[in-house]
């Protein structure tokens, strides 16, 4: 692997043209901050369980894991509200639950029982909670590009003022949708915010092999786009740079890419080998942990104790335990169900 962006704590790396500035985004409460590290911390649980049903043969189908990117989600939705629509791929835990999902639905879900949150018959890759504007969960590489598009346009269409953040693997690039979306985007002048989420690896094609510029924010140069490179292991650097794009998108109508530098910890999916990538360079990556940069970031503010921080995470693992718990004693649907709610 040729890309090593290891936190340097710049935050934006590059741009293809210059950021406004629109200074200082908003300080978060005390009690804002420590919601997201809840929510971060949360997921980082939800996940390693769910690693283990996994292993033990309660989740059947596909399975992608978050570990690692959390500062991703966490970071956008904090720049934005709960009433701008996000959307993303199957990788969509995190999004889900840091979107109102609550763990018990969520693993009820997972476990195929009707009690889920799309009553069982979505699995991972397809939560949703339109309630909160989130709008999955898509399995097609690619296809939640145009989806977000759309439901930008909705909201630009109805004068809302509202941005939809859109998100994608580094593997997305490479589809037609996203170009075609790109194109409309900037011509039309969408308030869509593309999030690339570069965890360095398309299943097991490191980014050089995949994508022919290995830049993949310049994406936005064939556009006329602007185009941001930004690191992605700390909260807070990811929100500044999300806020400033999303208060850019509001007032001006502008759409944009954030390629944002992250990793994943886990394989792609769950029965994956690999054999792409050494243990050493996980092992690196590892270091620069999101949840941990956050944690040890709000200690060193001095605003909550460490050990009131160790009674927030043995609060969250005890909820994570009981969802688990809740969602094994659900029920599977009915087997009058099967055809309610499907599509195809
Ligand atoms: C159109 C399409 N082609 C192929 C696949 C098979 N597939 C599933 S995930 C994946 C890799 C995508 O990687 P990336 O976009 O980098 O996202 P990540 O898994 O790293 O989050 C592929 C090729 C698919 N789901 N959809």
């Amino acid at each position: 692997m040729t890309q090593k962006p290891l936190p340097t704590g710049a935050g934006v790396l590059a741009t293809t043209q210059p950021l406004p500035d629109y200074g200082k985004a908003p300080e978060l409460s005390r009690e804002d901050r420590l919601r997201w590290y809840r929510l971060m911390f949360l997921t980082r649980k939800f996940e390693e369980r769910s690693y283990q049903s996994y292993q033990t043969g309660l989740i059947g189908g596909f399975c992608h894991l978050y570990n690692g990117q959390e500062a991703v989600a966490a970071g956008t939705f904090a720049a934005i509200t709960d009433a701008d629509p996000v959307i993303t791929a199957y990788r969509d835990h995190a999004h889900g639950l840091m979107r109102g999902i609550r763990p018990g639905p969520a693993f009820a879900e997972l476990y195929g029982r009707a009690t889920g949150v799309v009553k069982g018959k979505g699995g991972s890759m397809h939560y949703f909670n339109v309630d909160k504007q989130m709008y999955g969960g898509h399995g097609i590489v690619g296809g939640q590009t145009a989806l977000g598009l759309g439901l930008a346009f909705a909201t630009k269409y109805l004068g809302e003022k509202k941005v939809c953040f859109c998100y994608m693997g580094d593997g997305a690039v490479n589809q037609g949708a996203f170009h075609e979306s790109l194109n409309l985007a900037q011509l039309m002048k969408i308030p869509v915010i593309y999030v690339i989420e570069n965890n360095m690896y398309s299943m097991g094609t490191a980014v050089e092999r995949h994508s022919a510029p290995v830049e993949l924010y310049k994406r936005a140069l064939g556009y006329d786009m602007m185009g941001v490179r930004a690191e992605a292991q700390d909260f807070d650097l990811v929100r500044q740079v999300s806020w400033t794009l999303a208060e850019r998108a509001r007032k001006e109508n502008m759409p944009a890419i954030l390629e944002l530098m992250t990793y994943r910890y886990r394989g792609h999916s769950m029965s994956d080998p690999q054999y792409y990538r050494s243990k050493d360079e996980v092992e690196e990556y590892r270091k620069h942990d999101p949840v941990e940069i956050l944690r040890g970031r709000i200690l060193s503010e001095g605003t909550v104790s460490e050990k009131d921080l160790d009674k927030l995470e043995d609060e969250v693992r005890k909820e994570v335990q009981e969802s688990h718990e809740w969602a094994l004693a659900s029920p599977y649907p009915a087997q009058s169900e099967i055809y309610t709610d499907i599509y195809a």
